[in-house]
């Protein structure tokens, strides 16, 4: 099924919108409050500037870095696209959420939905039934909100098992892919820490259903670089990493490569790439 509406065309004239996310910007006396900068179409006169002192925003404007990252779907399929945006603080005591402003005919309304989770946004269709779901990827869990909107915030959330950190040198990547073949996203998740104590390394995966996403499950951890490419031809991605190096788990790693094939299953328990995907076959820039 089609979305009704095209992401980021606000107002649904079907001309695409563009949300830039200021998360440093100052609101009003506040530093660090942070706005999202909306204009329409190429209509560059047109422009709304959204921050927590937004009609319709809950919370108000405080050094919480609101527009740190947007998304775009129409989340209530009324045919106007809606912004979410996260809002993270940077100071315990206040929570991080993410705010759904949702669209109308003469741009973003002061309707708004919350979720009480921050983090990097990202939307897929995992049922692909036309009703797009918010991936939100925060610091020390994910989580998947399926079809948000007014009335309904159902979500599960999952531990990464990291802080996500420069200090820790964590990498966490997300791939929301058709790993499968049958047309809709699934969801990997290749998540390192390689200066931790100890190094941390996982791989989890899960479908695609007609249902939303399914169960997540976990494969071999591996390090990275990882890449999404069809290694083996069968016109369905496979997901290619570097093999963590277990017993030596202080050691470089050690660039052996690991390739989980994509099946209608879902992403395959990694087998060691054979001579047949050569690295040099292995576009890393194709992230
Ligand atoms: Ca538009
Ligand atoms: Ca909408
Ligand atoms: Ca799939
Ligand atoms: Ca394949």
């Amino acid at each position: 099924m089609k979305w009704r509406a095209w992401a980021f065309d606000f107002n649904g004239d079907g001309l695409r919108d563009q949300a830039v996310g200021k998360p440093e910007a100052k609101v009003g006396t506040v530093p660090y409050a942070g706005t999202v900068v909306v204009t329409y179409g190429r209509n560059k006169r047109k422009k709304q500037v959204i921050s927590r002192a937004s009609k319709g925003v809950p919370g108000k404007p405080g050094a919480d870095a609101f527009g740190g990252s947007v998304a775009s779907a129409d989340f209530d399929r009324d045919g106007f696209a809606d912004l979410a945006v996260s809002v993270r603080p940077e100071w315990d005591g206040f929570s991080p959420d993410t705010v759904i402003v949702y669209g109308g005919r003469k741009g973003l309304t002061s309707r708004t939905l919350r979720i009480l989770f921050a983090g990097d946004l990202a939307v897929a269709d995992f049922a692909k039934d036309g009703r797009p779901d918010l991936v939100v990827l925060g610091d020390e869990e994910w989580g998947v909100f399926q079809n948000p909107r007014r009335g309904h915030v159902r979500g599960a959330r999952h531990e990464l098992g990291v802080t996500r950190s420069l200090e820790f040198h964590t990498d966490v990547r997300l791939y929301l892919k058709d790993f499968s073949g049958d047309g809709r996203p699934d969801l990997a998740l290749v998540n390192n820490a390689s200066e931790g104590v100890p190094p941390f390394h996982a791989v989890r995966f899960a479908l695609g259903t007609a249902r939303g996403l399914g169960a997540v499950r976990s494969l071999a951890a591996a390090e990275n670089p990882s890449a999404v490419r069809d290694v083996n031809g069968d016109g369905r991605r496979d997901l290619v990493a570097t093999r963590s190096s277990d017993d030596a788990p202080y050691g470089p790693p050690s660039g052996e490569l690991l390739v989980y094939l994509g099946a209608p299953t879902g992403l395959k328990a990694p087998v060691t790439a054979p001579g047949a995907f050569p690295l040099a076959d292995v576009d890393f820039s194709a992230l």
